[in-house]
């Protein structure tokens, strides 16, 4: 074997493998969102208790979980159901996650399916020694008895992922604005399926500043609960005011970013946007951060976006899961 080919076949075995796994309705709607951006390299699967909501979704596969059990028919917002229907499908499961180096878990907490399901297939996927991020919508304040819920299956998701990224549905809502439901829903899906295919993209594809897979693990293998924060800027200091604006409203009730022991930030900008601007965004969480272990970013150009920069921070481990009420 001649050295080059030597090196690619090494090239190969270490480019990072993603799939992006979603449970349940919520976690199915945003994997199909993310499906339909059409991404190569990564897979999708789309998971559900319920056929008539699964047959509508986009996906590269497609479980129908706890089949003998439920029939097709939903777990009703019993979690328990959703749990049995996914250890009676976890071979299944398995199989189509074996190979992968890098899972997105993805669920909407409060209801039968995704709360109890989650930390099974996250378990399964911890078991093959798969970086495994979980990512879970907390159900809107008003929806009281389903955020009790919501907090049990993310206390018990948390124990099975390297991270969980806990998204406030009511917080998204308030950057929206006042949106009926349905839309309020379709901006969260939008937001949550950008966010991971950011991340998936800039791990598996060369983008301006790339993000590597081992500089993820070492800022999410630690656990806990993790926040994310978006901030978009124009015209002077755009770089600073995305930043300060990411950092200062996190999409998680988070009364103190101190403890945060890592930090993911995602820059996107139009053809505009510069290096050392993306550099700067680094320092200034240093600043706002100071007890941060580790900043790790990646940043991508969007021709669409001319004038504009996006910065999304992800917060790792600040907030304890026991903590959470
Ligand atoms: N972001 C987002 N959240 C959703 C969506 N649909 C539901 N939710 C939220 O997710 C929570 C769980 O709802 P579902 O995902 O429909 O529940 P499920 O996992 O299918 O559970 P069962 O239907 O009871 O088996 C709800 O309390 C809502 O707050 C959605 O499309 N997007
Ligand atoms: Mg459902």
């Amino acid at each position: 074997m001649t050295l080059d080919s030597r090196i690619s076949e090494l090239a190969k075995a270490a480019k990072p493998t993603v799939a992006i796994i979603g449970l349940g309705g919520a976690g199915c709607n945003i994997v199909s969102w993310i499906a339909q951006k059409e991404m190569a390299g990564i897979k999708i699967i789309a998971t559900d208790t319920d056929a008539p909501h699964l047959l509508e979704v986009k996906a590269d596969m497609k479980i129908l979980m706890g089949e003998e059990a439920y029939g097709g028919k939903g777990c009703g917002g019993y979690a328990e159901r959703g749990t049995e229907a996914a250890r009676k499908s976890i071979q299944e499961i398995k199989k189509e996650l074996a190979g992968s180096t890098l899972i997105f878990i993805i669920a909407g907490m409060g209801g039968g399916t995704g709360t109890g399901a989650a930390s099974i297939v996250a378990e399964a996927a911890q078991e093959a020694g798969i970086l495994t991020i979980g990512c879970v919508m907390m159900p809107f304040n008003y929806e009281l008895s389903r955020r009790k819920k919501a907090i049990t299956g993310i206390k018990s998701l948390a124990d099975n992922c390297d991270s969980l990224v806990v998204i406030d549905n009511s917080r998204l809502r308030d950057i929206a604005g006042a949106l009926p439901l349905r839309e309020g829903f379709a901006v969260a899906n939008e937001f949550v399926g950008a966010f991971i295919k950011n991340i998936s993209e800039t791990i598996t594809h060369a983008s301006l500043v790339n993000l590597d897979y081992s500089d993820l693990r070492s800022i999410v293998e630690r656990g806990g609960i993790s926040a994310i924060g978006i901030g978009e800027a124009q015209g002077e200091k755009r770089i600073q005011k995305a930043v300060e604006l990411a950092l200062a409203s996190p999409l998680l009730d988070v009364s103190d970013i101190s403890g945060t022991y890592g930090v993911l930030i995602h820059i996107t900008g139009g053809e505009d946007m510069t290096l050392g601007e993306v550099t700067q965004a680094g320092e200034i969480i240093l600043q706002k951060a100071p007890n941060t272990g580790r900043i790790v970013w990646g940043a991508k150009i969007d021709e669409s976006l001319e004038g504009t920069v996006k910065v999304t921070a992800v917060l790792t481990g600040v907030l304890d899961p026991k903590k959470l009420v």
